[in-house]
């Protein structure tokens, strides 16, 4: 399927984007990217099961619901605010997300707390070169992100049963770390909605809740900010959020993981695997106990 898919994107969709003068962001529009030497070699997950068994709890808090409901989600004009302890605070609209740096595509294992996973070929650039430009001051030490909240198409907080709009955060050290990604595609493609259009956050180290979706706020911060997961409880979820086999879920093992595709479970790699290249920021951290 994805080698029929990248057939018929060959012949068709550049000539198209073309003629019509297409937006670089337009929705399913084909993007052209570089190869990343951070992707694993490991096969991706199909894209039918991507965009069709997901967590995006506004459209709804079913795996299904997203890939019905975020038809809804009026993806441009799209503007993010980048403000807070920055020398250049910044409106970014979506051609201007997608020119900060050159598109690369990364294939990177997602790992969501619940115990699935899958393998995604994310097309996107890292966070940090969208930091850079905006001059982060000495008092940016935590980056807190905003997903975008609208009442008339989206799932009430009561409902969902998380508040909203969702925020999450990094530290700023995990914000600059080169793994970590601004999406703005998949598969070769600009992202589905579903997924986070027009652009999402991918922290591959961490429980896929890290990466929010669909942002149009980032604030630079002196403090740890508040996450979504945390708030609604914050006991079964941290800040940090990496994934740990050793550290259980309070109300399931961590240990292994099922491989969406797959029928036996496998085990759960510490840092979701990524550990060389990120242990050595939580150096002397209680990863098990406190920092989880
Ligand atoms: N705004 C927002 N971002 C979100 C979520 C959400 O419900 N709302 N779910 C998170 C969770 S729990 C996971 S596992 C991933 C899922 O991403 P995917 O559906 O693209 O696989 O998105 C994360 N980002
Ligand atoms: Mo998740």
């Amino acid at each position: 399927m994805y080698l029929n898919r990248r057939r018929f994107l060959a012949a068709g969709s550049v000539a198209l984007g073309a003629l019509r003068g297409m937006p670089a962001a337009a929705a399913g529009s084909k993007l052209t990217a570089t190869k990343s030497p951070f992707s694993t070699s490991e096969e991706p997950t199909p894209l039918e099961a991507i965009t069709h068994y997901n967590n995006f709890y506004e459209f709804g808090t079913d795996k299904e619901d997203p890939s019905k409901n975020a038809y809804k989600l009026r993806t441009s004009p799209w503007s993010v605010k980048v403000e807070g302890a920055v020398a250049k605070p910044t409106v970014l609209d979506l051609d201007a997300i997608f020119k900060i740096a050159p598109l690369e595509e990364r294939i990177y294992r997602h790992r969501c707390v619940e115990r699935w996973s899958m393998v995604i070929p994310w097309i996107g650039f890292p966070l940090n070169a969208l930091l850079k430009r905006v001059e982060p001051t000495s008092k940016a030490k935590y980056v807190a992100f905003e997903s975008i909240y609208d009442s008339k198409t989206m799932l009430s907080p009561q409902y969902a049963g998380i508040q909203f709009p969702y925020i999450e955060g990094l530290r700023m050290d995990e914000a600059m770390h080169p793994l970590t990604l601004l999406a703005v595609g998949l598969y070769g493609e600009s992202l589905p909605n579903q997924d986070g259009a027009p652009f999402r956050l991918v922290v591959p180290w961490k429980y896929g809740f890290k990466s929010i979706k669909s942002i149009v706020k980032i604030r630079l911060v002196e403090k740890e900010p508040s996450t979504t997961w945390n708030l609604s409880a914050s006991n079964e979820y941290g800040f940090y959020s990496n994934v740990n086999p050793e550290r259980d879920h309070p109300r399931w093992s961590q240990a292994k993981e099922r491989r969406i595709g797959e029928f036996r479970m496998r085990d759960t790699a510490k840092f979701n695997g990524y550990g060389d290249q990120v242990a050595s920021l939580y150096t002397g951290m209680d990863l098990v106990r406190k920092y989880f």
